[in-house]
């Protein structure tokens, strides 16, 4: 048998896509709340449209999303019935902390998260809890500027301790933050940045990260202090990038590029920034505003495990003229001649899952944690069902090529969550028909729907891969 006896198999959701219910149980204003619908999506998830406050020109999908706030023992009840172990989910700093530097946490929102971890217990499914995915209070982007201001540390650490001591016994899988390097790509989703003009963008998004990596560091080591049974994970957008052809430059270019993600998880895994990380830093005159017991901190608490998101392969050419034709990501890369791609542009290559992995393993040596995969499509709901075997199809070959990489290669993996088993608003689009789900949620891109659930063909299949530990596929 491939798979460990106890494999996690499951689905991943995060807060800002799935909750809603942004003014209930005491919750504050958070950075995704302003994150609109259409035009605006991407230069205000990039830090590049000032936009603090919510008007009534645009629609705010994280506002009412799929409501999961009302429907959760619904929810779970369905991945219960899948035979889900585990389920990702993360917690909405501004539902604990609603301006995000209060001295004493929001009860209502403390209790809210009790209540979800105690649903899943029900059905034997361990919480997998982000602590941030996505999601920061608006105020402390407003007052403090975000995570370029050293004093986001403070503010998260107090979070992280309430947290761990809040649910100790009810969680021991905990990742600190989602997709660390999409700090580098869009910056106010990712970390609250807003980049004021005259700013050097670059220096402020790696003075963010600074803080972030040694928040993540306090983490651990809180978690660890609290409860030596806690596991704390780092959480990489992750996908190998080949080179365009066999041209040394070409390579060479891929490696950098992978560099530039490697870099979060060498710090987090390893305990030191890496040598080609401070150089390139030198180079650049970017001064990484190191306090005292940073150096220490990141080095005597490493995390327990590699977390990672898995969508696609990238590719790259050494000449910018050929990487100018980039395909629809949020990852710049180009067409991939010998891959398909969903509706989005977002390239299929299940046998990336098995490189990307290998790649992790060799470099960092701790067990893997799948905790994102899927494949984003248009669904249609015919007499309350959805036929969606491309979908389908998308998770047995990527589940495929994970049973490799463990099977054949040896890898130490956890396991695995896909992304959206419930359908949820879109992070990069910001809409509801780019699905992902088992679950299938009536509600549309305008934020019409009464957000009825009904099970697609894969909520079957899914249950079937689970209760065969990956043999049945
Ligand atoms: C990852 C994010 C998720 C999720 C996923 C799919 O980057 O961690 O929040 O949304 O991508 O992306 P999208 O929703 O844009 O299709």
């Amino acid at each position: 048998m491939p798979f460990r006896k106890d494999f996690l198999w499951g689905g991943a959701t995060a807060a800002n896509q799935c909750e809603g219910a942004y003014q209930e149980g005491g919750r504050g204003l958070a950075n995704v709340d302003v994150v609109p619908h259409g035009k605006d999506r991407f230069p205000v998830s990039m830090g590049k449209l000032k936009m603090t406050e919510l008007d009534n020109e645009h629609y705010y999908p994280a506002l009412e999303a799929i409501d999961f706030y009302h429907h959760y023992k619904e929810d779970i009840a369905l991945f219960g019935e899948m035979g889900f172990k585990t389920y990702r989910m993360s917690i909405a700093w501004s539902r604990i902390f609603p301006n995000g530097d209060e001295e004493e946490p929001n009860e209502e929102g403390l209790k809210f998260y009790e209540d979800v971890f105690k649903e899943c217990h029900k059905y034997g499914i361990e919480p997998l809890v982000t602590i941030t995915h996505f999601d920061c209070p608006m105020h402390l982007i407003t007052e403090y500027g975000g995570w370029k201001n050293r004093k986001l540390i403070d503010f998260y650490k107090r979070l992280v301790t309430v947290l761990f001591t809040r649910y100790k016994g009810l969680v021991k899988y905990w990742l600190t933050f989602n997709e660390i390097n999409m700090i580098l790509h869009l910056p106010f989703m990712g970390a609250g940045l807003i980049i004021e003009e005259g700013e050097n963008e670059e220096a402020v998004k790696y003075t963010a990260a600074h803080h972030e990596l040694v928040a993540s560091a306090w983490a651990t080591k809180i978690a660890h202090e609290i409860d030596p049974e806690n596991m704390v994970g780092c959480m990489l957008a992750a996908g190998n990038t080949y080179a365009n052809t066999c041209a040394p430059e070409d390579v060479w270019k891929s490696m950098e590029k992978d560099r530039e993600n490697y870099f979060f998880i060498d710090v987090q895994s390893r305990g030191a920034y890496p040598a080609y990380a401070i150089k390139e830093l030198e180079r650049k005159g970017i001064e990484i505003p190191f306090a005292e017991d940073d150096k220490e901190m990141l080095k005597n608490y490493t995390v327990d495990f590699i977390s990672f998101s898995y969508y696609s392969s990238r590719l790259t050419s050494a000449d910018p003229e050929v990487n100018k034709e980039t395909a629809g990501n949020v990852f710049a890369t180009l067409k991939n001649p010998y891959l398909k791609a969903s509706e989005w542009g977002w390239q299929i290559d299940p046998l990336g899952l098995r490189i990307t992995m290998n790649a992790l393993y060799d470099r960092y040596q701790k067990p893997l944690f799948i905790v994102e995969n899927g494949l984003g499509a248009k669904d249609e709901l015919v007499n309350g069902f959805v036929e969606d075997d491309y979908r389908i199809d998308y998770l047995r070959e990527h589940i495929k090529a994970m049973k490799d990489a463990v099977e054949i290669d040896g890898v130490d993996l956890l396991g695995y969550t896909s992304w959206g088993c419930i359908d949820l608003v879109s992070a990069s689009t910001g809409e509801m028909s780019k699905r992902y789900g088992f679950i299938y949620v009536d509600k549309d891109d305008a934020g019409h729907g009464n957000l009825k659930r009904y099970k697609k063909k894969s909520f079957d299949w899914y249950k079937k891969v689970i209760a065969s530990n990956g043999e049945d596929l």
